[in-house]
């Protein structure tokens, strides 16, 4: 049996002010051609399908075009579960009807499992989506009052989810979790606030493969046939040295699988570039310009518009760091400093920061004659209304 594994598509996730519909269209348009191109027996998608609860409609009509496409069109079928982005009532809408079409959503928990069946050639493989789990939610619908973490609840869904597994078949599972020992990005939000989140890997004993999402970044978790396909995109700069892709999963006849990531193409990469500001300039474009980047600048003094500057070489410069150049720890910023100094020389340093170039002797006359003037307007004023 062969399955193509996906998670954390995040539709309609904004990064720094951009929207990534463009971007999420593109790389998914990348995933159908895989899809045509490996023929698996389902696609599992594990949560986080949206990137928050109430999806824009652009994000919406993505994910309908790209599962008719899949379902439809190539006539593969889908498991798609809720992540913790998800609102799983509205991901579950019209679920029942969906199935006989074969596009299998779990969005709310389910206090009866039941399994997704496909079948090859060696027999029945039983599929067994699990959305993300909230204790609380997990504690009512199964009546079991002492689940009060994530561990708890997913260790209670888990005990359901065997005991009506048929034995003998092999077993999938397809979760929405954080297992503990797994490297962590910054564009996951927590499964709570504080306290136990993660679970461990032993939890997951008995099923031949587990199709996790929730981590970003691809990586097994614990054990080779336990993986995190990770996420469509970089959608942190705390992902720009992932490689994103989705995995492709054969499952022998006796339950064993073979594992294999499939990097996947981004219409624009993220990455990081550093150096002064005249050396950027005069490197010109590094790499293909319109990716989104991260710029680290490492003049020490004041650069002036360096956004402005950088978007004319790279448009899509998304955020500028300047690791050395502290303005608050500059003397002439504070204000017992300020009054020291003479209105003169307090310009003459503010231009200075600002243009990097002293204040030459003609503008420093200019500056003069504007205080004096001012100075005089000033007195004019005063005296007029004095009583
Ligand atoms: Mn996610």
């Amino acid at each position: 049996m062969r399955l193509l594994h996906t998670a954390d598509w995040h539709l309609g996730r904004i990064f720094h002010g951009v929207h990534l519909t463009e971007d999420q269209a593109h790389v998914l348009d990348e995933l159908v051609r895989l899809v045509a191109d490996a023929r698996p027996d389902a696609v599992l998608v594990a949560g986080d399908v949206f990137d928050r609860a109430v999806p824009p409609q652009e994000a919406v009509a993505l994910l309908d075009e790209v599962l008719s496409r899949i379902v439809l069109g190539l006539e593969v079928p889908v498991v798609l579960v809720a992540g913790n982005h998800d609102s799983p009532e509205r991901l579950a809408f019209g679920a029942e009807m969906l199935a006989r079409s074969r596009l299998h959503v779990a969005g709310r928990v389910a206090a009866e499992p039941r399994p997704v069946v496909l079948e090859d050639a060696h027999g029945p493989v039983e599929v067994w989506p699990v959305p993300f789990l909230e204790p609380a939610v997990v504690r009512e619908a199964l009546g079991d009052g002492e689940v009060h973490d994530q561990r708890a609840a997913l260790a209670a869904m888990l005990d359901r989810v065997r005991a009506a597994a048929t034995p003998g078949r092999r077993q999938v599972l397809v979760a929405h979790a954080a297992v503990a020992g797994c490297a962590t990005s910054e564009s996951e939000r927590p499964l709570a606030i504080g306290g136990a989140e993660t679970v461990e890997p032993a939890l997951f004993e008995g099923f031949h493969y587990v199709a996790l999402g929730h981590l970003h970044r691809p990586q097994a978790a614990g054990a080779g046939h336990v993986r995190y396909a990770g996420s469509l995109l970089k959608y942190s700069f705390s992902e720009i040295d992932h490689v994103k892709s989705v995995t492709l999963v054969e499952l022998d006849r006796a339950g064993r699988c073979r594992t294999e990531a499939i990097p996947l193409a981004p219409r624009r990469d993220l990455r990081r570039i550093e150096g002064r500001i005249a050396e950027i300039e005069a490197r010109g474009p590094e790499g293909p310009s319109e990716d989104y980047l991260l710029v680290r600048l490492l003049d020490e003094g004041p650069v002036v518009d360096p956004m402005g500057r950088l978007r004319r070489i790279y448009p899509n410069v998304l955020h500028v760091e300047r690791p050395r150049w502290t303005p608050q720890a500059d003397g002439a910023a504070r204000p017992d400093v300020h009054r020291r100094l003479s209105d003169e020389d307090l310009f003459a340093a503010f231009f200075e920061q600002m243009t990097g170039e002293a204040l030459d002797a003609e503008a420093r006359e200019t500056l003069r004659e504007v205080l004096d003037a001012l100075r005089r307007e000033e007195a004019g004023r005063a005296a007029e209304g004095a009583p």
